[in-house]
């Protein structure tokens, strides 16, 4: 570039191409003019020209559904809340959080329909919930008891990916499975059906996610890639991953992008439900991007006190996504006390099968790793563990060896 060349920092390629908004101004902050909401952060009802909530349903099905999402929150939060102290008391090696996309995640997780699949990323245990995942079986895995223990295809939720944007391929070729078995296209809302990819921000500078882009286009494949845009990458802020809001790289790749309030559980819904349709309808892929924020640390083994504002964290905690629902069902009259206290009481008590669940599982130790990689155990991997039992032998007595908690000490934390 010569040095006469200078760019436009508020207007990408004017003069060559559609404008494209760049991705960190100001206002960007909330979302910007693109998002679809249906519910504002005060509990307020809101018209979207192409995305509604709540049609064919009556008043009264309409109201049970939103109750639901409520208690489904309550509970997904719960879940959340005890492992990361199970965590804090030893008793998990490490927790993602979801704390804040909650929405995103029930949205999205009851715009599915039973034949749908899903493939996660590690932080999804509100769609693991809405799939009927059970949450202790969540814990087994940040226990390190196993290397997630549910069957995937019984709840059409695969495992747990932590490779970051790995599961975006996978979901696409998975999709492109369910397009070739016929199962696309036909009418039939028993039978046709979509394929969910669930990953972050982040992700969407792997070159994974962008391959994954490039098949399910060129194939028209069946999928829906779900990004929830926590603002985060680990430390990494959203500003460094992309120049220009994420929903419109999808227009590159030549599929529709749309940006939806992923703090807002009615939008997040209707934007899934039609993303969806328009997969198992046979017209391809949609990239939804759902715009939240991490309210937690990255992990458990994270300080985001070394790296963002606090106010920002309080700005977001206005845009909490279980209380809105709260006020705009108190505020209509559509929930009472005993609705209130009932999802409370419900919660307490998955909160104690959690803690006496999880205290019931065996304690790993962390050589097991190595005995977990193949079935059958390999030489180089079984010297590879000698070498490290030797290691963990440097260190003192009450630490040797230790389980849960010294393997992250010996490891230098997992992330
Ligand atoms: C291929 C790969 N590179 C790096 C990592 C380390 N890593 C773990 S989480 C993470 C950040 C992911 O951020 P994002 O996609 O926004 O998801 P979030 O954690 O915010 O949900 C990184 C870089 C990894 N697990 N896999
Ligand atoms: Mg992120």
């Amino acid at each position: 570039m010569s040095a006469d060349v200078t760019v436009k920092r508020d207007v990408i390629g004017s003069d060559f191409g559609p404008q494209l908004v760049q991705g960190s101004g100001l206002d960007e902050r909330d979302g910007g003019p693109e998002l679809v909401q249906l519910l504002t952060p005060e509990g307020e009802r809101l018209e979207h020209p192409s995305f509604s909530f709540g049609e064919g349903l009556s008043a009264d099905e309409e109201a049970e559904k939103i109750r639901g999402f409520y208690r489904d929150m309550v509970l997904t939060r719960r879940i959340d809340v005890e492992a990361t102290a199970l965590q804090r008391h030893g008793e998990l090696g490490i927790w993602a959080q979801l704390l804040g996309q909650e929405a995103a995640q029930i949205g999205s997780g009851r715009a599915l329909r039973t034949q749908d699949y899903v493939f996660p990323t590690y932080r999804e245990h509100g769609v693991a919930w809405c799939r009927g995942v059970d949450p202790l079986r969540l814990l087994g895995l940040f226990r390190g008891v196993d290397q997630g223990s549910w069957d995937p295809n019984e709840n059409n939720f695969g495992l747990y990916t932590i490779v970051i944007g790995a599961q975006t391929l996978h979901a696409t070729g998975y999709a492109m499975g369910v397009q070739r078995d016929g199962a696309v296209g036909t009418g039939d809302p028993e039978r046709d059906a979509a394929v969910v990819a669930y990953f972050g921000d982040g992700a969407s500078s792997q070159g994974d996610v962008n391959e994954a882009f490039i098949f399910a286009a060129s194939y028209n494949a069946p999928v829906v890639f779900f990004c929830q845009n926590n603002q985060w990458a680990i430390s990494e802020p959203i500003e460094r991953q992309s120049r220009i809001p994420l929903y419109q790289r999808a227009l590159g790749f030549g599929f529709p992008g749309v940006r939806v309030d992923g703090n807002d559980v009615l939008a997040t819904y209707a934007v899934t439900q039609a993303a969806l349709e328009r997969a198992r309808d046979g017209q391809g892929p949609t990239f939804v991007e759902a715009y939240t924020y991490r309210m937690g640390a990255h992990t458990t083994t994270d300080d985001p006190t070394r790296y963002r504002l606090s106010s920002d964290v309080e700005h977001w905690k206005l845009k909490d996504p279980i209380q809105r629902v709260k006020v705009y069902l108190t505020r209509n009259g559509l929930m009472d006390q005993d609705f209130a206290d009932s999802v409370d009481a419900e919660a307490e008590e998955l909160g104690e099968k959690l803690r006496d669940g999880c205290r019931a599982m065996p304690d790993p130790h962390i050589l097991d790793v190595f005995d977990k990689v193949f079935a059958e155990q390999t030489e180089e991997l079984a010297s590879q563990k000698a070498g490290y039992s030797d290691y963990l032998d440097t260190f003192e007595p009450e630490h040797a060896g230790e389980g849960r908690a010294g393997a992250e000490t010996a490891s230098g934390g997992a992330r």
